[in-house]
């Protein structure tokens, strides 16, 4: 009876917080299409952790497509999480350099994201979005419409890194992401759009190259909405 009450009221104060602090991200849109960003974790001798996470404007340049494949994940320390951190990975490869996670809105770390309202999540909390690493080996797909490939948005991340940590948070790989193609601006975004001046130029949108082979075929694991699930049980730890 006591501890119950003492969840609710718990639970209930932790949700007014969050909505009373957290300012909700912004949809991004005008992203330039066809702009692309991949960040592969480097091969270190004596491990065989692989990874990399592709980001790509997404359909109408609303957020980003992001395409997420790890392999040879530890057997024990799981389940795993990534996010978009702050800075780039240090010249040296030290993941601690990175800092923090990528957190425009300025929302910090706790309460922890809560799945079902992602607007409310630190803005570079891939895993907390959209799901943990549950297997040694996974691959998944997913619109996060927060994040951006336009570099006038403070929710670009083109020019960061992803982090790659144990459930303990200690941090097993990190990676720069680097450009793999800029994408043309498009006239939402901002830029001022040429009229009645024919040698002004208007780049044709170029296709989609087709995805590395490593990030195609694999099943897409759908991230479920345990978060409010997780608020009440957190509730009980407080
Ligand atoms: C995190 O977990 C790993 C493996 O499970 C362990 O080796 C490491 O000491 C832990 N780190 C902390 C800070 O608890
Ligand atoms: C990551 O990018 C930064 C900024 O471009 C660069 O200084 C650094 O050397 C890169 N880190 C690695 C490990 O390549
Ligand atoms: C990594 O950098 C942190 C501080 O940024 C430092 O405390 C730590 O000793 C460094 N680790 C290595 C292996 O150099
Ligand atoms: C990344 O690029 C954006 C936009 O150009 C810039 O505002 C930001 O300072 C850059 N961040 C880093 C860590 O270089
Ligand atoms: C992801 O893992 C972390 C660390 O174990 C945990 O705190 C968090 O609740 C997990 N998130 C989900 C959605 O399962
Ligand atoms: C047309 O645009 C080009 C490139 O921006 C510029 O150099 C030129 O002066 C413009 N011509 C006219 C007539 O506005
Ligand atoms: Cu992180």
């Amino acid at each position: 009876m006591r501890t119950s009450t003492f969840a609710i009221l718990a639970a209930a104060t932790a949700v007014s917080a969050q909505s009373s602090t957290v300012t909700p991200a912004p949809v991004v849109t005008g992203n330039p299409a066809g702009a692309q960003y991949v960040a592969t974790l480097p091969v270190k001798a004596g491990s065989s952790i692989r990874g990399s996470v592709l980001g790509q404007t997404g359909p109408n340049g609303v957020g980003v497509k992001f395409s997420v494949s790890f392999s040879g994940l530890p057997e024990t320390g799981g389940p795993f999480m990534y996010h978009i951190h702050e800075k780039p990975v240090p010249t040296d490869g030290n993941c601690t350099g990175t800092g923090a996670h990528l957190d425009p809105y300025m929302r910090g770390e706790v309460p922890i994201c809560d799945a079902t309202k992602p607007q409310t999540c630190q803005t570079g909390d891939l895993s907390g979005k959209n799901g943990n690493i549950t297997a040694r080996e996974w691959s998944q797909e997913y619109v996060d419409p927060y994040s951006a490939t336009r570099m006038d948005s403070n929710a670009f991340f083109g020019n960061l890194s992803f982090v790659l940590h144990l459930s303990n948070k200690t941090r097993i790989g990190c990676a720069n992401f680097t450009m793999v193609q800029a994408g043309s601006p498009s006239p939402s975004a901002g830029m001022p759009v040429p009229s009645g001046n024919a040698t002004a130029s208007v780049k044709p949108t170029p296709a989609m190259p087709s995805q590395p082979s490593q990030f195609t075929g694999a099943a897409t694991q759908v991230a479920a909405g345990a978060g409010a699930m997780l608020l009440a049980a957190a509730a009980f730890v407080l």
